[in-house]
Order: C-alpha cells, then structure tokens, then sequence
C-alpha cells in the first residue's frame, strides 16, 4: 500500500478479470499497458496531473497470463513523468516477455539511452494531451526524435482528434515510425464517416511510417458496457472506427488493454470483456493474427518476428 494519496474518485482497476471468451492467437502482445509504482519504490513524479492506485509488475504479468497473452509493452505513464525506473525495472523481470515505451527528455545522455536499449524501451512517447502533460516545445520533441531514430526506436503520439489539424505538419515531419494511441481518440459521436474521423484516415493513408492502436473502447465509448449479464458485445459504438482502421490498414494496427486503466470515470472495464471486443474489430483470423502477433513483433521483437 503506497503512502500517496489517489487522485479524489480515483477508479482502481478491476479485479477478477473474466476469462475472454474469445481464444487469442499463440504468440499475441498486449502492445499498450502501463505499470504505477508502487509509490514507495518508485515514486510518482512530482509534475503529475493525477495520483494513480498501485498497479505492480507482478500484477500486470499475472492479468497477462490469465488473458493469454504471451507479451506486453510497457508504455510509461505520465504520472512518472520522465523518470522512467518503474519501467525499466518491469521490463528487467519480465525475462524478455516486455518491451517498453519511455518518456525522456533533451538532456537524456547517450549512457542512459543505451541503459533503456539494453533493459527493453523501443520507442518513446510524445504527449499532447492537455489534462496530462505541460506543454513540451516542438524542438525539443525533434530533437529527441532524431537522437532515438539511430537506435532503430519509433515515437508513439497521443492527442485528441481536434487537435491533429494543428499538430499534422509536426507528426508528418517525424523521422522514424509513428505510432497513434487509442486512434487518436475520435469523438465516437461524430460518427465514423465524420470530416474528423476522415482526417485520421487520410493521415494513415498519406503516411505509411504512421500505425495506430485500436485500443481503448472503453475510453472512447459513449454507449459504454453491457449491463452486468447483458450482451457481450460491449462498447459497441467504437466498433466500426477501430474495423475501419484495421480493415484500411492491416499492417499498421496494435491492440492493447491499457491497464490498469488511468484516469476512467465513470466505469472500470473488465479486461476479459476487452479482449472479447477483439474479433468485432478484427474479424477473420489473418486480420487477428496480424494485429496481435506479427505487427506488434515487427515493431517491438524484429529480431524474432
Ligand atoms: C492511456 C490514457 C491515459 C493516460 C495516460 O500516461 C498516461 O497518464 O496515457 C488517459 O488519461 O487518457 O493510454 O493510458
């Protein structure tokens, strides 16, 4: 139990997860998860916008199992900011099960990129989420870009929808592989033929160095989950954005379940549910098994996939 105190209505993850219904393929990543903490041994950082509960290692490696997934990538959360020793530390016990994201800043030495290299980390993440970052110059960010681009890393982008027109010409300008959390968060009210909706899609289709997650129904979803008991296909309204992205763009899609879930309000999913919704994004087997294994091991194990 960590001294910190959680963020007021802060939602713990759900334990107990059910067992999907749904098999996943032998081999499958969980390509977008974070660990907190605990506090006490990795502290949060102090320019955090929300105190989260403790979500160990140990923890995310046994929903890992129970799922069926054979891997996980860590994505460093931002309320560790740019400290990213929880990260490093999960991805040194996984035995090579994990592959990690971190956050890093300009002054970042060689030394310490190589230390991340060698404990996991393929890429970095660059926030634009404004209810969970300062602002970072442009500069910095390319700078950082083009220091990781030699080790073969990739930048992994979250923003909101209504922000891409502004933040296109950045995004385009990254020399590596770009990689969209959660779809770049459409508003799943507008609809899936919507002119903001279309804008991610022609970005995908101009750019082929930009994949995107097709995670977080649970994030996106104005409907929300079924009723206790009640029909399985949960989240249902995002289900045609996320079929759209996976159908259009086969080779560049990631799945992950985003636990332990920061920041939801009004509900915690229940990850067995999550990974349920996968067959009605990814319809046929060739579709599953390249967003779950052959992608996620292109970008994150090359020298295996
Ligand atoms: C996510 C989503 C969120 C939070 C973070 O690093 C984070 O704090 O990513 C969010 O609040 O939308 O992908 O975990």
């Amino acid at each position: 139990m960590s001294t910190f105190e959680k963020t007021p209505g802060w939602l713990d993850w759900y334990q107990g997860p059910s067992k999907p219904r749904f098999e996943l393929p032998a081999g499958s990543v969980d390509a977008h998860c974070h660990v907190f903490g605990p506090g006490d041994e990795f502290p949060y950082a102090p320019e955090r916008k929300y105190t989260p509960c403790d979500a160990s290692k140990a923890q995310l490696f046994a929903l890992r199992d129970h799922l069926g997934f054979a891997r996980n990538v860590i994505v460093q959360a931002t309320c560790h900011g740019a400290d990213n020793r929880a990260l490093v530390d999960a991805l040194q016990a996984s035995d090579g099960k994990a592959r990690g994201v971190a956050t890093v800043k300009r002054s970042i030495t060689d030394e310490e990129l190589q230390h991340l290299h060698q404990a996991g980390v393929r890429g970095v993440r660059f926030n634009f989420v404004k209810r969970l970052v300062d602002f970072t110059p442009r500069d910095e960010l390319m700078d950082i870009a083009a220091r990781i681009q030699p080790l073969g890393w990739h930048v992994v982008i979250y923003f909101e929808a209504v922000d891409l027109p502004e933040l296109w010409d950045f995004f385009t300008a990254l020399p590596t592989t770009v990689v969209v959390d959660h779809m770049g968060r459409p508003d799943v009210s507008k609809g899936v033929d919507s002119d903001e909706f279309g804008l991610f899609l022609q970005f995908m289709r101009e750019h082929d160095n930009i994949w995107s997650k097709v995670s977080c129904p649970e994030r996106l979803s104005v409907s929300g989950p079924p009723a206790l008991g009640g029909e399985p296909n949960a989240y249902r309204d995002v289900v045609p954005f996320a079929r759209r992205v996976v159908e259009q763009f086969p080779d560049r899609v990631l799945w992950g379940t985003d636990w332990p879930h920061p920041n939801l309000k009004n509900h915690m999913p229940d990850d067995g549910l999550l990974v349920d919704f996968i067959p009605h994004i990814a319809p046929t087997p060739a579709l599953q098994q390249a967003l779950l294994v052959a992608n996620p091991m292109r970008l994150y194990w090359p020298e295996e996939a």
